[in-house]
């Protein structure tokens, strides 16, 4: 069984160190196209979701930050919202654009043939950038649900180039502090051609933009089968991996519990995150979640997240680099692939709740959150919580 000290000091201090972004919708309702289902003690505005992130933040101490999603989350008073956050121990991270729920963007928004819509998308990003002025905010995220069914529907080059000039402006607009990150999804709501679709697109507008425009690279936004670290290893290469969005997919874009479809796989990531030496506070890669949680409380859901992230960090931070490194070189495929396979099969959870310990934490973050009566609380307190996510 492995323990805290079984960890070089670097790795240790990085694993005390990583802070997980948690997305304020996660806390809303939301469901499938089919039902809504509502948990009680859902927040009511955006002021309840960051108390109830703040929560996570409290029992895992590694989370936070709250990312906002506006018109969602849009508040009369931001600054309030942002003295709110602080008094919770948390703070506002990426503010993420909505222009996608509005009978305007029918035919898309940063990409839309009709130039007074798409003036109308530039705007709405004009905003989130003044919410991220108001609220300390460092970084706008934009994924758009731009694209077209059917072929002929739009050219697919003008559009192209309707984005290319969107994304310029908004990108003049950020102060030399903000940046501004650009999510990829290979499909829906479009089907047969979706603007931003892969991260060769987005890095390219990326690089077009200058140096603060970086990808986002969602979990759930790929097609089966794609090597997803790959495409991290690459944009770490380019210097151009803004951020995760994490969650897990069996299916489509599923938005569930990351490492809940595919734990080998988030280390795998982990992997290439800790080889390019980017878990540094400081690297520039954000550590989101991106998630719905429609039948399991919310809460909880989060906590167990955070949890799983950072099980496959630990693993990660586990791998044998110089037996790895040496098994490579000497061509000895199954010593290389053992290497890997030895951190991932360990049991880092006692390690994990030594590390909680340490810091003064309960080392069951789950058990101690389940034991807090703050559940029961948020339950007999709110009536008729907020719709977040995709029916808002
Ligand atoms: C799109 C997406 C994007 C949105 C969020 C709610 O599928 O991943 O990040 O902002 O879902
Ligand atoms: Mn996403
Ligand atoms: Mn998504």
């Amino acid at each position: 069984m492995v323990s805290l000290s079984d960890l070089d000091p670097q790795a240790r201090s990085l694993l005390e160190q990583q802070t997980i972004e948690l997305p304020s919708w996660a806390f809303g309702n939301s469901g499938t196209r089919f039902k809504v289902f509502t948990t009680a003690g859902t927040p009511r505005d955006p002021f309840e979701k960051l108390a109830d992130a703040a929560r996570v933040n409290a029992y895992t101490g590694a989370a936070p930050r709250v990312s906002l999603h506006i018109p969602w989350d849009r508040v009369d008073d931001f600054e309030a919202l942002k003295v709110h956050a602080e008094s919770l121990g948390v703070r506002i991270g990426m503010i993420n654009s909505n222009v996608f729920q509005d009978d305007d963007y029918k035919f898309g928004s940063l990409c839309n043939p009709d130039e007074s819509i798409r003036a109308k998308a530039i705007r709405a990003h004009l905003d989130c950038i003044d919410v991220m002025g108001a609220t300390g905010s460092d970084s706008l995220k934009v994924w758009l649900a731009d694209g077209i069914n059917y072929p002929g529907q739009d050219d697919l080059r003008a559009r192209q180039e309707r984005l290319d000039d969107s994304l310029a402006q908004i990108y003049a607009a950020l102060s030399r502090n903000q940046q501004m990150v650009l999510e990829y999804k290979f499909f829906e709501p479009a089907f047969y051609a979706t603007d931003v679709p892969d991260w060769g697109t987005s890095l390219m507008h990326c690089q077009a933009l200058g140096p603060r425009a970086k990808v986002v690279l969602d979990t759930g936004h790929h097609a089966p089968g794609t090597n997803i670290e790959f495409i991290v290893m690459q944009l770490l290469r380019a210097g151009r991996l803004g951020a995760f969005d994490f969650n897990s997919r069996f299916y489509a874009d599923d938005d569930l519990m990351v490492g809940a479809a595919d734990p080998f796989q988030l280390f795998r990531i982990l992997h290439e995150i800790v080889r390019a030496d980017a878990l540094r506070p400081d690297s520039g890669v954000t550590f989101m979640l991106d998630q719905c949680h429609n039948l399991e409380d919310k809460i909880p859901g989060e906590i167990r997240s955070v949890m799983n992230v950072q099980e496959a960090t630990a693993k990660a931070l586990l791998v044998d680099r110089e037996a790895l490194t040496a098994a490579q070189l000497a061509g000895d495929v199954l010593a290389a692939n053992g290497v890997l396979m030895d951190a991932y099969n360990t049991d880092v959870r006692p390690l994990l709740a030594e590390l909680r310990e340490e810091k003064g934490l309960a080392p069951d973050p789950l058990a101690a959150y389940l034991a807090s009566g703050y559940q029961a609380r948020i339950e007999a307190e709110r009536i008729g919580g907020a719709q977040a996510g995709w029916g808002a």
